[in-house]
């Protein structure tokens, strides 16, 4: 996982919900050799991680058991850990991370920041692993009512800082941490805007950020026509487009559906950026 953190940057996530109902791809992957099948094609297409999810975290969206979780990401996790595959495991729950890192899964990708479950900071220090922390104030449930800030940016910085201390305070070490601003979690799409465009605060902080645009809402509020927002499965030129963006802006990685157009878009920016 070294090498994850610290050399081949800008990363890309290839996301893995097996969740019948997650907002972008839920119901395409859950049977596990639908799951496999994709999660290799996103390696073949360049992804340096595959991060699993059995819990749909979509605004709104029911929450599910512990058991269920597991029973949707194990044997996924298991087929391709054996596969060598780098896998994250998308919870905000200490007893799936712990089982997810015991079946193979390499990094902790954990949308609460450790809030949710006060149990997942001892679970990362103890399993010595990246942890994703991403800024978030409630269960998808209640996430819109706390969509309210006077300063977003300086918000999210203070809340992930926050979340940080905590971090380092259960032991987890400094250079195990990724921070993410949360794109879509209590925010509207002003404050997804402005926090897209202020990157360079949340890498103020001094840790590698992760960014999670790919296909969000507020993508298709941008790209609205006659008909009300351009559907999910048509925001891939948007997303590619944030990608570029945030990779300009020194973003350490970015979590998406599409893999191969975002890797190619990265490229594009490396080269460009090589012959400076
Ligand atoms: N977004 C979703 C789920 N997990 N994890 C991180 N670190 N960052 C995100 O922005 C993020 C996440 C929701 O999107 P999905 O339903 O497409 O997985």
């Amino acid at each position: 996982m070294e090498e994850l953190l610290a050399v081949s940057r800008p990363v890309v996530v290839g996301v893995l919900n097996v969740t019948p109902d997650s907002f972008s791809d839920g119901g395409r992957y859950t049977g596990v050799d639908q799951a496999v099948a994709h999660a290799l094609e996103m390696r073949r297409d360049g992804a340096a991680l595959i991060d699993i999810g059995g819990e749909s975290t979509r605004p709104g969206a029911e929450r599910v058991d512990a058991d269920v979780e597991c029973a949707r990401v194990l044997p996924v996790i298991r087929e391709l850990a054996a596969e060598g595959v780098p896998l994250s495991i998308d919870t905000t729950r200490a007893t799936v991370a712990a089982v997810a890192v015991e079946a193979g899964a390499v990094v902790i990708n954990d949308v609460s920041g450790g809030l949710a479950d006060p149990d997942m900071a001892r679970v990362a220090a103890d399993a010595g692993c990246p942890w994703i922390l991403m800024h978030w104030r409630a269960h998808s449930k209640r996430m819109r009512d706390l969509a309210v800030y006077t300063d977003v940016v300086k918000e999210v910085c203070a809340e992930l800082g926050a979340r940080v201390d905590a971090a380092l305070a259960a032991g987890v070490s400094a250079d195990r941490i990724v921070l993410d601003p949360g794109l879509g979690f209590a925010k509207t799409a002003e404050h997804n805007w402005r926090l897209a465009a202020r990157l360079d605060q949340i890498l103020a902080l001094g840790f590698p950020v992760l960014v999670g645009s790919s296909r969000k809402s507020y993508l298709g509020a941008l790209l609205a026509g006659p008909d009300g927002p351009r559907p999910v499965e048509e925001r891939e030129a948007a997303t590619v487009a944030t990608t570029v963006l945030a990779v300009a802006a020194g973003a350490w990685g970015v979590r998406v559906h599409e893999v191969r157009a975002n890797v190619d878009a990265i490229k594009v920016w490396q080269a460009t950026r090589d012959h400076r």
